[in-house]
């Protein structure tokens, strides 16, 4: 039997995933309410396929508990917050689940760390913990690698690593993963898993950062920073993302500074990337005021963001780059107050919500489109008489301003 500890964008996905592939799982999580509303057979956020995934899991038997099990192998997937001052990963939450899981861990269990660390964490805060108590315990690292949004379907099929001590308990967390996973699955040392991890997310930082830098380029050459990657991404070897408002979530705008903090001197492109996206917020505040003195518009409360979230079709607002706008626009445009929209937010979270996209609408003389929802790329017909500045490059219109 295995326990997953912590349900929450990673945690119940994969508890569901092993669940449905005929995997005896039991769900712990510390919160009641998260495993009452579990148990009363409601999902816990949005994200596409997961309602589904859900009924199959529950036809297959999962359990929600508040309590640790009695289990083979604990899956934990608690989050690590991350401390903005220093940089660094808090991994109290990982070390509590373990220790709460070795309270009720037979001898010989595995505990597979699933929540994204620093690179050395394991060693220095997790197996002192396992390393002093008397049963013998396997450790492993899993990191997970799916993507908010497509996470059922990347469950399945991306590649994973498992990292471990002992080969043959590699091989074993391997053939449990590979009862749903039909990727590739690298088995290595954890502190390779760790860094592996934290690479594959700084690489799409520094990638999303040149994209940015190219805009700023491009705008000020008088040309087309979209047009101009899509030719060099026709080469074979230039694969370009994509310039945006900045980079939100808990993953790519943090697993950097891991690198940074660690590694100062060395980590010099990396610092670079991070204080380039990270600077993409005030680079959009400085485009909403340009074009506003273009387009004369005066009345900053006629201005409306579109999107909370810190990407498409997804209702994860962390570290949202529309959050970073609002908090520093009260400066930068005369403590104007704008409008503000998200499909995902049912929840007032920022003054002048709306929630509806026409009321939105209706109050506003110039759209910012932040996040690119399915939503506004459907009803792009209705922001026809409006400003528009499109940080995504999602609107085909003609006179449409971007980054
Ligand atoms: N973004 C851009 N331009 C792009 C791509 C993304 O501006 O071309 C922005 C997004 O709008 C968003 C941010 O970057 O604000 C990050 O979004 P994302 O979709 O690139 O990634 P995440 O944070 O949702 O998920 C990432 C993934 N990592 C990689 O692709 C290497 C995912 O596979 C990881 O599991 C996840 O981090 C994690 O939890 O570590």
């Amino acid at each position: 039997m295995i326990n997953v500890i912590g349900l929450g964008y990673i945690g119940l996905p994969t508890a569901l995933m092993m669940a449905s592939h005929g995997v005896e799982i039991i769900g712990t999580d510390y919160n009641r309410k998260l495993v009452a509303t579990l148990n009363e057979g409601k999902t816990t956020f949005k994200e596409k396929g997961l309602d589904e995934l859900f009924k199959q899991a529950l036809d297959s038997g999962i359990m929600f508990s508040t309590e640790y099990q009695v289990a083979d192998t604990y899956i934990i997937s608690v989050p690590t917050p991350y401390d903005k001052r220093f940089k660094t990963v808090d991994a109290t939450y990982v070390v509590e689940g373990v220790k709460d899981a070795l309270k009720v861990a037979p001898e010989n269990a595995t505990i597979v760390v699933e929540s994204t660390i620093s690179p050395g964490t394991i060693d220095k805060y997790v197996r002192p913990v396992v390393e002093g108590q008397s049963k013998k315990i396997n450790l492993v690292h899993a990191p997970e690698r799916i993507i908010p949004g497509n996470m059922v379907y990347e469950l399945i099929h991306n590649n994973r690593t498992i990292g471990a001590d002992d080969n043959e308990v590699g091989e074993a967390v391997k053939r449990l993963y590979a009862s749903f996973c039909e990727g590739i699955i690298t088995v290595t040392s954890i502190q390779a898993a760790e860094m592996a991890k934290v690479v594959e997310n700084t690489y799409r930082d520094i990638n999303i950062a040149f994209a940015n830098e190219l805009a700023k380029i491009c705008r000020e050459g008088g040309l087309d920073v979209y047009e101009i990657i899509q030719i060099a991404n026709q080469h074979p070897r230039v694969n370009i993302l994509t310039p945006g408002p900045g980079v939100g979530g808990h993953c790519i705008s943090v697993d950097p500074w891991f690198l940074v903090g660690d590694y100062p001197g060395l980590a010099n492109i990396i610092l670079q990337a991070r204080k380039i996206n990270d600077g993409m917020p005030r680079y959009v505040i400085h485009r909403i005021s340009e074009i506003m003195k273009e387009t004369g518009l005066e009345d900053v409360t006629r201005v409306g963001l579109y999107g909370l979230t810190y990407k498409e079709n997804v209702d994860d607002t962390r570290e949202s780059p529309t959050l970073q706008i609002l908090q520093r626009m009260d400066d930068a445009l005369s403590g104007g107050l704008v409008q503000v929209y998200d499909p995902f937010i049912e929840n007032d979270i920022v003054p002048n919500q709306h929630h509806d996209l026409q009321s939105f609408i209706d109050s506003v003389d110039m759209v910012v489109i932040m996040v690119g929802h399915n939503e506004i790329k459907e009803n792009m017909d209705k922001l026809k008489s409006k400003v528009i500045f499109d940080t995504r490059h999602i609107c085909g219109f003609e006179g449409v301003y971007t980054l």
